[in-house]
């Protein structure tokens, strides 16, 4: 042993002490428990508070010096931030871990079983909340300051169960236990105003000045959340609004008898901050819907305002000093507020006021999706925001005046352009809002991107050229790949050197041994422990055995028409007929994996669960197949649990209708751990492709503008299924019930969508998807050749890093500098 390792034994031996010490004190004064009573639960907390003083300590220091240099700040808003668990964040990013694992050991206590206590906080729906979560993390690792400002709800995403093949949706309780990482901040409120009505105010000079006297106001009260940069470089900010009414109950009332009237206001105001996406099928789910948005956004503005008019005096340099992103539309209303905020409340000019709101705003599209475009009635518009409702108005007056005396203006374009959708009953649209409201709006792939400039943007990119931008996604991989995959990332860190989470593009250095028999040993090596994990996690959960040596083909995203389940379902079928047809053939066994929630709502997505619930029960009870077919239904995807299937995953099935996907960040996700991916030329797997290589990837199906001709000529599937014999047996035999003979009809209804309404073209698909899959077979078949196709895709992954993508917003958008994490 040289002298610098044995240095480097002791400083772990002293660190591991210390934090054996603290933990013990945490446990005592701070969770109040013996170790003899402690649960481990009661660890968790106490190893929670250890990690987190460290936290504190770097975060107050990043906040002085935030405060002492007066640099731009950029603000996040989002209505999702999908951050899972964070213990193994803050101690990952802390270098704490092995100490921290070491000092529990010698308590008895076992780190990794600690892990598993910990609630997921699932403060999002799926990739828009998740990518708004690594974003965080990416922030404070480069060094930004920032906060990400969210609402912080009392239930998260239901829990889904599965009974008898279909889901069921139950409250998610994530703060029942309380929650470690969060500081309250009772003294941090601000009034949120609805509904009430104007007050125009004459000026001696001429002037007119509108004071808003909303009917009702709700309290915003701030929880904060260190977030840690990798190293601890820097901390950053999580500030979550959760809503109070001004008065706990009405004292009259109450004492008049009436119990349950006392707490109206108090169950009125909280419902804000109740639930994730409540349902918006009804006018009340909307209302609510609306009033969240704007809760957060208005709680949001008023903090970063008084935030800016203490460090820097005046309002008018707000652009120089802070920069904000619309997290998707969500926060929208946020463009109407800041303009509320300088005009009514610190009398700057209109003309002004919109040349610092564009300068402050960016504006990022998630999606194409018509249905996830929100419009807001003008009526409720007028009822819940009546002066924002003038402002817009006022917005568009001023956009469509300029735009119509452009020389190409037509009537046509006008209405393509305008806030207010006239052709639907008068809506108000967000889209718009948060586009003219910024100085850029940027997708979140490159096809993506260019689709914004021909599909819905592609008026206002017109009038309004060069707006438009592409910001990529990425993840983050500290989470994605050394927490995820602790094993893997010990052997790339031999390979390309211990700054690979400091740099990922370093990772590129994987392609030269990526051919290597021995290198390829222990990357399959690897892989395989990943797999008998999962494998033990499935027989845990499911009772199901499954090999560890079959091929993992993984699915694992939110249930939709368009992200194309049904298609991976088909395949299963098709290969399954024809194994009983020729059991004895040299199949290569495999194992279906699909794990994701449908919203409560969408009947279709649920009815997808549910085949392929019931396609597992027939298949796997099938003596025939045995060996050779599995298919696997994981209940209750979350983040905590993407984290145990990515690592295991041989196969990454991102199958959406070319076109409709915007991104995706699980294919990144995927690839990064050494899954091939079988997917479409649909968001980001375009430039996957690009980057990992075309012989790397299995890309089949028709493209987006092959998509687009195709539906020009229709959408009846009867031809395509009349080219295909297997596709034909396999619907026939769903639409008969083969797969629920205690209900034959369940999914004729399904089959009859595909046959006559195939808007996803699953069966115009579904030969080349067939095909693409033979090819992984025989890919598999080759070890050498998949083992090397796999660890290229992990080292040519490096770019899809969200430090890439955050460096890149803060360079065009927001106009801040970055500093790279690493040693001193
Ligand atoms: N559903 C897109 O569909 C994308 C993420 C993050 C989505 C994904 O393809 O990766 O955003 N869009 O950019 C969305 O939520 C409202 O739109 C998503 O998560």
């Amino acid at each position: 042993m040289d002298i610098k390792v044995e240095d480097r034994a002791a400083s772990d031996a002293d660190a591991a002490a210390a934090i054996k010490e603290a933990i013990l004190n945490k446990l005592i004064y701070s969770v109040g428990k013996s170790l003899e009573a402690a649960s481990s639960h009661d660890w968790f907390v106490a190893t929670a508070f250890v990690a987190r003083d460290r936290i504190v300590e770097r975060w107050l220091a990043s906040i002085d010096e935030v405060n002492r240099t007066g640099r731009k700040q950029v603000y996040y808003l989002s209505v999702e931030f999908l951050i899972g668990r964070l213990l193994f964040d803050a101690l990952t990013n802390m270098e704490m871990v092995e100490p921290t694992r070491a000092a529990l050991f010698a308590l008895g206590v076992d780190l990794d079983e600690l892990r598993e206590v910990e609630p997921d906080a699932a403060l999002g729906n799926g990739g828009l909340g998740r990518l708004a979560a690594c974003f965080m993390e990416s922030l404070a690792t480069l060094s930004i300051a920032a906060f990400g400002y969210g609402i912080r709800y009392d239930h998260g995403l239901f829990r889904q169960r599965i009974k008898d093949g279909r889901q069921l949706e139950y409250p998610e309780e994530w703060l029942a236990f309380g929650n470690p990482w969060e500081f309250q901040r009772p003294e941090v409120d601000y009034e949120i105003g609805f509904g009430g009505r104007i007050e125009a105010e004459h000026q001696p000079d001429g002037t007119v000045k509108h004071v808003w006297l909303p009917g009702e106001t709700v309290e915003a009260v701030a929880y904060d959340t260190p977030i840690a940069g990798w190293r601890g470089a820097h901390i950053n900010t999580l500030r979550l609004w959760s809503a109070r009414a001004p008065d706990p109950l009405r004292l009259d009332k109450f004492n008049s008898g009436d119990h349950v009237g006392a707490l109206m206001d108090q169950v009125r105001a909280e419902s804000i901050s109740k639930v994730l996406y409540p349902g918006d099928t009804t006018p009340a789910g909307q209302e609510l819907r609306l009033r969240q948005e704007f809760f957060f956004a208005s709680a949001s503005l008023q903090d970063l305002v008084l935030r800016h008019l203490r460090q820097h005096g005046g309002i008018l340099s707000l652009a120089d000093k802070v920069a904000i992103q619309l997290n998707d539309t969500h926060p929208a209303i946020a463009v109407a507020e800041l303009m509320r905020i300088l005009v009514d409340l610190h009398d700057v000019p209109w003309r002004d006021a919109w040349a610092i709101t564009q300068a402050t705003f960016g504006y990022t599209n998630h999606t194409l999706l018509p249905e996830a475009l929100e419009t807001w009635p003008v009526p409720l518009m007028e009822r819940l925001l009546p002066r924002h409702m003038q402002i817009i108005y006022l917005i568009n007056a001023i956009h469509l005046d300029q735009a119509s005396k452009l020389a190409d203006s037509t009537g046509e374009r006008l209405a393509a352009i305008s806030l207010i959708d006239e052709a639907h009953g008068r809506r108000v649209r967000m889209g718009h809002l948060a586009f003219l409201g910024s100085h850029k709006v940027n997708g979140v792939s490159r096809l993506h991107s260019d689709l914004l400039k021909v599909t819905v943007f592609r008026e206002l990119d017109a009038v309004l050229p060069g707006r438009i931008t592409n910001k990529t996604n990425g993840v983050t991989f500290r989470r994605w790949l050394k927490e995820a995959n602790p094993g893997l990332t010990s052997l790339l860190t031999e390979v390309v050197g211990d700054r690979l989470l400091d740099d990922a593009r370093l990772l590129e250095k994987v392609a030269a041994v990526a051919g290597d028999a021995a290198f390829q040993e222990r990357y399959a090596a690897e892989r395989r422990a990943n797999k008998v994990a999962l494998a033990k996690l499935v027989r845990h959960r499911l009772g199901i055995k499954i090999d560890p040596d079959a091929l993992f083909d993984v699915q694992i995203k939110r249930i939709h028409e368009y992200k194309r389940q049904i298609l991976n379902i088909l395949e299963t079928i098709a290969v399954y007929d024809m194994i009983r047809a020729q059991p004895m053939r040299d199949w290569i066994p495999r194992v279906k994996i699909f794990s994701g929630k449908a919203a409560a709502s969408y009947a279709t997505a649920k009815l997808i669960i549910q085949l392929a619930n019931d396609v597992a029960k027939i298949v796997n009870a099938d003596p025939t197949v045995r060996g050779i077919l599995k298919v696997v239904f994981l209940p209750n995807y979350n983040v905590s649990l993407a984290e145990r299937i990515i690592p295991a995953a041989d196969l990454s099935e991102q199958i959406s209708t070319a076109g409709m996907e915007a991104s995706g960040t699980g294919n990144m996700k995927l690839a990064l751990n050494g899954a091939l991916t079988i997917g479409t030329l649909d968001g980001a797997n375009v430039e996957i492709r690009e980057k990992v290589g075309a012989d790397n990837i299995f890309i089949f199906g028709l493209t987006a503008e092959e998509v687009e001709a195709h539906r020009h000529r229709g959408i009846d599937g009867s031809d395509a299924i009349n080219r295909s014999a297997k596709l034909a047996e396999v619907l026939e035999a769903i639409a008969s019930g083969v797969f629920s003979p205690d209900e034959p009809d369940r999914y004729r209804g399904l089959v009859d969508i595909l046959i006559h309404h195939d808007y996803f073209m699953v069966t115009a698909d579904f030969e080349s998807y067939y095909e693409a899959q033979r090819a992984v077979f025989r890919r598999w078949r080759d070890k050498r050749s998949w083992w090397r196709a796999a660890a290229l895709n992990t080292a040519h992954m490096g770019w899809f890093s969200s430090d890439r993508t955050i460096a890149e917003y803060a360079k065009d958008i927001w106009d801040v500098p970055v500093k790279p994490p690493g040693r001193g």
